[in-house]
């Protein structure tokens, strides 16, 4: 349930937002001016460089299960923002907060960013889930802003989302009783048929709402997908015990707003919660969670 809005908006019409709403997200074509999307290409090419030798994934990088030393091959740039000028100051411009507070006002805090590089021919899926599994809060004003730093096609792993779940249930995400980062979209109801694409040139801003179900095939065309999402919510949404990217303090806590006001009051709204405890052992990164689910859709699919 969103918080009442303002009928100023910076960006979005009336009918984007009313869009967003409905269905819990919005693409929005070419936002992104090509020099910063190829500044960013940049930064990836460098990451993908940082991983020839390594042997193991770290606090920087999350490798593909097929990386060799020699052979490097990136499945995610972990936090970019940390990483690279480029992706802090993308993050903070009006490019990406203008739409984001139009949508959930005018305070807002980061939660976490990825640049998820999804490489021509194996890039790796990730599996059925809703991000507000893996950190629900007092209300459910939290989004992805996905940067697509290439044209995302049919056929290159796009995000596939199903319009309207964001108003559904947060379903079960737990596996052998332990949380695992995915659900059974067949149990839940869902049938793959009705998932949309979210398919458009590089540069393109895509956002979902934190309790969407979505996820991503493996890219088995000649084409790289790479996407930078820059996760955040309205600054009175307060995080719900057990969340998996939690803040280390409160002066943290309070360092990630990026606009706005921060504040001590969370607003709480009657919002469907699981706590995602008990946590599994492997925490690396999504990929390395959703391997301990007992049944693994668009993974399982993969690897046929
Ligand atoms: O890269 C993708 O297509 C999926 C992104 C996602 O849902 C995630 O990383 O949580």
């Amino acid at each position: 349930m969103a918080a009442p809005r303002s009928t100023s908006r910076e960006v979005l019409s009336a009918e984007e937002v009313a869009s967003y709403d409905e269905n819990g997200y919005v693409v929005l074509e070419r936002r992104v001016p090509a020099e910063t999307v190829a500044a960013l290409k940049a930064e990836l090419a460098r990451f993908q460089e940082a991983a020839r030798g390594m042997t193991a994934s770290d606090d920087k990088l999350d490798l593909e299960d097929s990386h060799k030393p020699d052979e490097p091959r990136v499945r995610r740039v972990k936090l970019p923002h940390t990483q690279s000028t480029v992706v802090n100051e993308l993050l903070r411009s009006d490019i990406v907060l203008a739409p984001v507070r139009d949508l959930v006002g005018p305070s807002v805090r980061l939660h976490t960013t990825k640049l998820n590089v999804k490489s021509a021919r194996y890039g790796a899926p990730v599996d059925w889930h809703q991000d507000f599994a893996f950190y629900p809060h007092t209300n459910d004003d939290l989004l992805a802003v996905g940067v697509m730093l290439d044209d995302v096609d049919e056929q290159n792993g796009p995000l596939m989302v199903f319009p309207g779940s964001h108003r559904a249930a947060i379903y079960d995400h737990h596996s052998g009783g332990v949380f695992a980062g995915t659900m059974d979209l067949e149990a839940s109801g869902l049938d793959m048929a009705d998932a949309v694409k979210l398919k458009a040139p590089a540069g393109s801003i895509s956002i979902h709402h934190a309790r969407i179900v979505h996820g991503s095939d493996t890219n088995r065309s000649p084409r790289d997908r790479g996407v930078l999402f820059l996760e955040m919510m309205a600054a009175d949404a307060f995080p719900v015990l057990g969340s998996m990217t939690g803040a280390l303090s409160f002066e943290d806590y309070d360092a990630r707003l990026l606009c706005g006001e921060p504040t001590t009051r969370p607003r709480l709204e009657p919002v469907p919660v699981r706590v995602p405890q008990p946590q599994p052992s492997t925490r690396g990164s999504i990929y390395e969670v959703q391997k301990a689910a007992a049944k693994r859709g668009l993974a399982a699919a993969a690897a046929e």
